[in-house]
């Protein structure tokens, strides 16, 4: 990879990957609607509405490789998921097919499949149950995905991120979280590793209550670092500081799952 555009620079993790990539490949080019306020004098960044084809032509225009972190990054009304996440990852995969572009990885979500219940551990194969508009937008990302790979030959990664931090919070995230050396790696394989061709890949850290089996990536070399358990005392007093909430308690998507719920927790089948 001589040429890697990252896009959702300004966001949490576009910020943080912005220090952490340094050096990592000999270009990388960042974007995102809004110039981010710390870019740095030796960051490469193109403005670009991902609701524009021709703006998103742009900004892939030349590279090899795309991180694509940008878009809506929580639930929104739909006209917001539509223009950033739906119209915006279409013309991402699709400006990208026209460029040559060699890989993706996309910033899928663990909202993709947030109406499984914590009980339940569940792998990728399993079908996506979106807990939001926010999760079905990420659902449509990976479908795009799976197009874009077996139509037309892009290698894609779709990293189902959990929570992104320095640590755990509550008790949800013991079993979601993702810490950013964790995330590099797993980009890092999206990007480099030779027998890409369309996967994807929990973005979980080495979590001992993990909701998930992220079994093809440890066969890609994926070794966590990040020990949630190292975290579990700090993240469940937080917990027991927070309003009872049923519904997210009962679903791995958490508050995504609650917010707007109006029917009855389904417990069987699971
Ligand atoms: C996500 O997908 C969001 O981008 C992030 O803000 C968190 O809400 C995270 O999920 C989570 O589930 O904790």
């Amino acid at each position: 990879m001589q040429r890697v555009l990252v896009t959702g620079a300004a966001g949490g993790i576009g910020s943080r990957l912005r220090k952490l990539l340094k050096g990592v490949y000999p270009e990388i080019r960042w974007s995102d609607l809004k110039v981010p306020p710390d870019l740095a004098r030796d960051e490469p960044f193109v403005r670009a509405d991902l609701a524009s084809m021709s703006e998103v032509e742009k900004a892939v225009a030349g590279v090899q490789g795309i991180v694509h972190l940008g878009g809506h990054s929580v639930e929104g009304p739909w006209d917001t998921i539509l223009n950033a996440n739906i119209a915006g990852c279409y013309n991402l995969f699709e400006a990208a097919r026209r460029a040559k572009v060699e890989r993706i990885v996309f910033a899928s979500s663990n909202h993709a499949v947030g109406f499984y219940p914590r009980q339940r551990r569940i792998g990728v194969d399993d079908p996506v149950r979106p807990d939001s508009r926010y999760g079905v937008s990420k659902a449509f990302g990976e479908a795009l995905a799976a197009l874009y790979a077996y139509k037309h030959g892009l290698r894609v990664t779709c990293l189902r991120i959990g929570n992104f931090g320095d640590a755990p919070v509550d008790k949800r995230r013991l079993s979601i979280w993702l810490s950013p050396a964790d995330l590099v790696q797993l980009i890092r394989i999206g990007l480099e590793h030779p027998d890409i061709r369309h996967e994807i890949f929990f973005g979980a850290s080495d979590n001992a209550r993990s909701f998930w089996d992220n079994e093809p990536a440890f066969r890609y070399g994926y070794r966590p670092q990040g020990r949630a358990e190292d975290h579990a005392a700090e993240a469940l007093a937080a917990d027991a500081r927070l309003p009872p909430d049923p519904v997210g308690g009962w679903y791995q998507g958490g508050p995504f799952c609650s917010d707007e719920f109006d029917s009855g927790i389904v417990k069987s089948p699971t």
